[in-house]
């Protein structure tokens, strides 16, 4: 048996003490690449396509070797030799393939789906460029170009392509191939598909670029969007070659299988990731019929193989696109989509389920219900909305498509990985057991009175507060106290995030603690957001943000109790440092808003307290921990329907009934802002909430106000009692363990072959 240090030593060529960081990087791709090979299976019966426009799988290295049962022994190789897997790490690129909850989302599922044997392929686009580099200058937020290929990236290139042709043009996809590894599991693939003609050096001036040369820009970026800036034609282009390029790959891969098409659905499932890969439904169709199989049995085929997922309740997010649009760029797909519109029109007159409705605008998500056997929303709260208003006609059409899948996150990236410490802990009193099974987490929870264990629990945490402490002076010289408590909201910044919300609070401290009011415990506010660059006001937020944090440090009274830190950048990588040192996790959308969150449960798994509305999965949340153990505020997603329906909410109101709320929405403007920061943006943002608050942050400041206020002080006055509820928040994590949700979704929707 050729020990570690020896294989490394053969890969590079030289002793492993003598080798640079890029020289063992490269050597333990190599290693991942051969031993993931070896983990391929072949596939006999149904076989999942997963499809989506976004993979945000984050860095790949560290997961692969974890997975791959080498993470100790690569670790102990390089510790031998001075050298440690941290610094490698460094060398390697992250690929921020999404935006945000849903294309993380996709990249948990794919480490389940391996990890559980089951044969489930991603099918997305290569974007040379993922979301956007985020800086800060002045106050505001830049944006650049985020490259992540190289020569040596996971990958790797094929010779497999597929012709495609974009407004009457033709073009060649390639395919990709990158290994996704499964923890003591199989290894299946993510394809990405690109064109050859890509061209990097157009991009100038950060992320801008020619638009209208589709065979050097389309697929130079992710779409740098959460559902804010108007969809636009690119984003068709990128969406049908990711659609039709899946679809051939698709029906070639069960070809070889033995498959007749006319069985598609005995070889394949395919799950449309929100409405962005919907074309793939025509184009199927349209496939079909090239293969000689008429309309009907088409439409009956692309049903049974194919499943919709709805990530989000805002309208503003759900995909319509003017026919025009479609005319241009897939004329071919047209007449199929009409079709299409025609036989849902004939299972209902409610003109409010038509896929081409009067304005002739194409509603991607109406072609995704009445054409897929599933539709499910991804939390038990979101689900019962579609249900019973949102999606209400299609529910009544079909009730027996729409089911729930409570979303979760993979425990081998947000907890083996992320928290050794935190997992040395667990192991050493339950065992490993909960590595391969999430809910044997639960064992921990007869140690819930068990004051050693807690006080291990409570060093853990103060090591990982004290690692982010480093990190964040290293990477953007702010020091931070690693004994304050540390308070955490990280997510994309959109207005029902509600991060003004936190904001409005954080001026309302700094009054009080000038005021003589000193809080329970100093308090770190540590944010991570990046705002869509066309968002005004969530820019406008992250500048208020910024300026108060500028504000208050220079303010000796304030400054020992209360500190505002914004993360530049927050990408997965980052996420990583930040959740396991976090006490307090901030998951404040407006109820009725949030789908799901996931950030929440990677909070929760860590060891931090929920402060939250009863929104998402907070809901499911607060029911597996029980009241006792999170810190619930706010209205009610009923109430805020109601008050929607209701049409008469008000700010004003609010802003002149309550003198703490007028307070701090003054403070916007005051002197000590307007010196630190820029007076356009700080009015715009104060204009806002005062006229509009669409999502209702004014009703909400008080409960919100009074329940952080409990939690700090449960946190300075009753440490025990506080760590107690951290580890049954960890014991009951298990139900959010990714490898549940793909369990339901192949019980209930896929019924994968192994
Ligand atoms: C739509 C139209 C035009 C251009 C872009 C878009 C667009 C892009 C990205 C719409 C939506 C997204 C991303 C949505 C998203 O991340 N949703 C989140 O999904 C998570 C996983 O299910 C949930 O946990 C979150 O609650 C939900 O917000």
């Amino acid at each position: 048996m050729q020990t570690m240090t020896e294989t490394l030593q053969k890969l590079i060529g030289k002793p492993l003490v003598e080798s640079t960081d890029q020289e063992i990087y490269l050597a333990l791709l190599d290693l991942v690449h051969s031993k993931s090979a070896a983990q391929v299976r072949p596939v006999n019966g149904r076989k999942l396509y997963y499809i989506s426009a976004e993979f945000l799988i984050g860095k790949l290295l560290s997961n692969n070797l974890i997975n791959l049962g080498l993470y100790d022994d690569v670790r102990d190789a390089l510790a031998a030799a001075g050298k440690s897997l941290s610094d490698i790490e460094e060398v390697e690129p992250e690929p921020s393939l999404g935006n945000g909850g849903l294309g993380r989302l996709a990249a948990c599922f794919l480490d389940s789906l391996a990890t559980l044997n089951l044969p489930g392929d991603g099918i997305g686009l290569r974007y040379h460029f993922g979301l956007f580099h985020q800086s800060f200058a002045d106050g505001l937020q830049n944006e650049l170009p985020d490259p992540w290929l190289n020569e040596h990236s996971w990958a790797e290139k094929t010779d497999i392509t597929y012709p495609v042709t974009l407004a009457g043009k033709p073009y060649t996809a390639r395919l990709y191939k990158l290994a996704v590894t499964g923890y003591e599991g199989r290894t299946n693939t993510l394809n990405l598909f690109d064109l050859d003609t890509v061209d990097e050096s157009i991009v100038h001036d950060g992320i801008q670029f020619d638009k209208t040369a589709i065979d050097k820009n389309l697929t130079l970026f992710l779409y740098p969007d959460d559902s804010d800036e108007a969809g636009r034609m690119l984003r068709i282009y990128q969406q049908y070659l990711m659609v039709s390029a899946g679809a051939q790959l698709i029906l070639a891969e069960c070809a070889a299988r033995g498959c007749n098409y006319h069985d598609l659905a005995d070889y394949a499932a395919i799950q449309i990731n929100d409405t962005h890969p919907s074309m793939v439904i025509p184009e199927l169709i349209r496939l079909l019929g090239e293969k000689g199989i008429e309309f009907d049995e088409a439409v009956k085929i692309v049903t049974d193989t194919c499943a919709y997922t709805n990530h989000t309740i805002l309208a503003e997010a759900l995909e319509t696109w003017p026919r025009s649009y479609l005319d241009k760029v897939v004329p071919q797909l047209m007449p199929v989509i009409e079709k299409l519109d025609a036989a849902a029109k004939k299972r209902t007159n409610d003109t409010g389920l038509a896929i081409i409705d009067a304005d002739d605008r194409v509603h991607m998500a109406h072609m995704d219900i009445h054409f897929t056997h599933s539709t499910n929303g991804v939390a038990a709260l979101h689900t019962k909305i579609l249900k019973e208003s949102e999606l209400n006609g299609f529910y009544k059409l079909y009730p027996e498509k729409f089911n729930n899948k409570t979303n979760g996150i993979t425990f081998r990236r947000w907890l083996l990985e992320c928290d050794p410490a935190l997992v040395k802990e667990i192991e050493s009193l339950i065992g490993p057991g909960f590595r391969k099974d999430a809910a044997e987490l639960e064992k921990l929870l007869p140690y819930a009175e068990d004051a050693n264990v807690l006080q291990k629990f409570s060093q853990v945490k103060a090591d990982n507060k004290k690692a982010l402490a480093d990190w964040l002076e290293h990477t953007q010289g702010v020091k931070v106290d690693p004994t304050a408590m540390f308070d955490i909201q990280s997510k994309r910044l959109h207005e029902y995030k509600r991060q003004q919300l936190n904001l409005l609070y954080l001026i309302h401290q700094y009054f009080e603690i000038r005021a003589g009011h000193t809080p329970a415990v100093p308090l770190v506010s540590i944010f991570g957001a990046k705002a869509a660059p066309a968002y005004i006001i969530a820019k406008d937020i992250i500048h208020a943000l910024l300026t108060l944090s500028k504000v208050i440090a220079a303010d000796p009274l304030v400054a020992p109790w209360l500190q505002v830190v914004f993360v530049e950048n927050y990408n997965v990588t980052a996420a990583e440092k930040m959740i396991p040192a976090c006490d307090l996790s901030e998951q404040i959308s407006l109820a009725s808003k949030e789908a799901s969150g996931t950030g929440n449960m990677k909070f929760m798994l860590n060891g931090a307290l929920t402060l939250g509305t009863m929104d998402g999965a907070n809901v499911e949340i607060s029911q597996q921990v029980g009241n006792e153990n999170i810190y619930i505020f706010g209205q009610t997603s009923g109430q805020v329907i109601h008050r929607y329906a209701a049409g008469d909410y008000n700010p004003a109101d609010w802003y002149e009934g309550d003198p703490n709320l007028r307070r701090a929405i003054d403070f916007l403007t005051g002197p000590e802002m307007l010196a630190a920061g820029k007076e356009e943006n700080l009015a715009r943002l104060q204009h806002e909430l005062k006229t509009k608050d669409w999502f209702q942050t004014l009703p909400d400041f008080n409960a919100y106000v009074v329940r952080k206020g409990q939690a700090l002080s449960d946190y300075a006055c009753d440490p025990l009692g506080w760590r107690r509820k951290c580890l049954i928040n960890i014991s009951k994590a298990g139900f959010f363990s990714s490898d549940r949700t793909i369990a339901e979704y192949n019980s209930d929707i896929w019924h994968l072959g192994e």
